[in-house]
C-alpha cells in the first residue's frame, strides 16, 4: 500500500495550471542492449584476500569485455559507499554493481539509483529486504546462501564435537548480511542441543586484527573455551595468532571453524590448526557480467542467484588448497 502511494505522489507534478504527469522510473530501470557499457562496482573495503580477489574478478571480466569499470573503494565506511553510488549516478554509468556494506543504509541508495533510472545488481552481500526488493528495487542479489553457510558450520560442529561444546562467535562486520545470516544459520543448527553452548558472540568485523583483540580479551574472559566460530577466514586467522600466544593449540586444544576458504586458510586446514571451512568464493566477475548482459537482452532474472560454495576439511583440504582462491 505504501509503495504505491509513494509511487503515485512521484508521478504527479503540482504546476500552476494543476497536475502534470512527469517521467518517474517505475519498478526495474531497462538496459539497452549495447557492445560496451560503463558499469560501476561500489567495494566495500579492500583490507583482506576475499576482497581482493573479488574486485580483481570484477576487473578482469570488465576488461575481457571491452566495458569501462568505475571502480571506488569505501573504505570500510557504509556512508562513503553511500556517496560513491551517488557520484556514480552523477557519472550517469549505465548499471551499477553493488558489494552493500550493510543492509540497512545500502536500501536507500540502491533506491535512488533506480529512481535515477539506473539498474542495480547486488553482488556478494545483501540488503535489508523489507527495505528494497528483488525485481522492483533491483535486479537481483548474485552471492552465497550465508544461512546455509552457517548452519554447514554448526552442523558439522555437531557432528564432530566429543563432548561439551563452549563456544566462542566471531561475529563479522555488524548490520552486514553475512554476520546477521551466519549467526542465524549456526545458532539455529545448534539450538536444543545439550552439549552446545555459546560463551560469547563478538564483532571482529570481519578482519584479521580486530578478530585477534576480541579474541584475545575473550580468552581471559572465558579460558575454558574450546571451539571458535569465526564468520570468515580473516578472523580465524587472527584468533589463530591469539590462541597460540596464550599457549593453546589451534585445531587441538580449541577447534576453529571458518568461512570464506582462501589459500591461508586452506592451508592451515592442511596444517591442522583449522579444522572446517565453508567456502564462500569471491569470483564474481563472469557470473555479474553475464547476468548484466541477460538483463539487457530482456532475459528473465532470478530473484537470487546462488554460487555454490564447497567445504574444506581434514580429508580434502592437501587435494584442493591449490584451486583455493
Ligand atoms: O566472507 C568476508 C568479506 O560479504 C561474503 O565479506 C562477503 C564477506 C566475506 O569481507 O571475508
Amino acid at each position: 500500500m505504501k509503495s504505491s502511494r509513494h509511487l503515485l505522489t512521484a508521478a504527479l507534478a503540482l504546476t500552476a495550471t494543476g497536475f502534470t504527469v512527469v517521467a518517474v522510473a517505475q519498478g526495474l530501470p531497462k538496459l539497452a542492449q549495447k557492445k560496451t557499457y560503463k558499469v560501476g562496482f561500489a567495494q566495500t573495503e579492500s583490507n583482506n584476500p576475499w576482497r581482493i580477489a573479488q574486485t580483481k574478478s570484477m576487473q578482469d571480466e570488465a576488461k575481457k569485455l571491452g566495458y569501462q569499470l568505475v571502480y571506488t573503494d569505501a573504505g570500510g565506511s557504509a556512508a562513503k559507499q553511500v556517496s560513491d553510488v551517488d557520484s556514480m549516478i552523477a557519472q550517469r554509468v549505465d548499471a551499477i554493481f553493488l558489494a552493500p556494506r550493510e543492509e540497512k543504509p545500502l536500501a536507500a541508495a540502491v533506491k535512488k539509483a533506480r529512481a535515477a533510472g539506473i539498474p542495480v545488481i547486488l553482488l556478494d552481500r545483501n540488503v535489508d529486504q523489507k527495505l528494497a526488493k528483488a525485481g522492483t528495487d533491483y535486479v537481483t542479489f548474485i552471492g552465497s546462501d550465508f544461512i546455509l553457510e552457517g548452519q554447514r558450520v554448526g552442523q558439522w560442529l555437531a557432528k564432530n564435537m566429543k563432548g561439551e561444546a563452549r563456544i566462542v562467535q566471531l561475529l563479522g562486520t555488524t548490520g552486514s548480511s553475512p554476520a546477521n545470516d551466519r549467526r542465524a544459520g549456526f545458532e539455529q543448527a545448534i539450538k536444543g542441543k545439550a552439549n552446545m553452548k555459546i560463551l560469547a558472540s563478538q564483532t571482529g568485523d570481519f578482519a584479521r586484527d580486530k578478530g585477534r583483540q576480541v579474541m584475545e580479551t575473550l580468552l581471559q574472559a572465558h579460558p575454558d573455551v574450546n571451539v571458535v566460530y569465526a564468520h570468515n577466514d580473516e578472523m580465524a586467522i587472527g584468533a589463530i595468532a591469539a590462541l597460540e600466544a596464550a599457549g593453546k593449540k589451534p585445531g587441538k586444544d580449541v577447534m576453529v571453524l571458518s568461512i570464506d576458504g582462501g589459500r591461508e586458510a586452506v592451508q592451515l586446514v592442511v596444517d591442522g590448526k583449522i579444522n572446517y571451512v565453508v567456502e564462500c568464493n569471491p569470483k564474481f566477475g563472469p557470473k555479474a557480467f553475464e547476468t548484466l548482459k541477460n538483463y539487457a537482452a530482456g532475459k528473465k532474472i532470478a530473484a537470487k542467484i546462488i554460487n555454490p560454495d564447497r567445504e574444506y576439511n581434514a580429508q580434502n583440504a592437501k587435494q584442493l588448497v591449490g584451486s583455493a582462491y
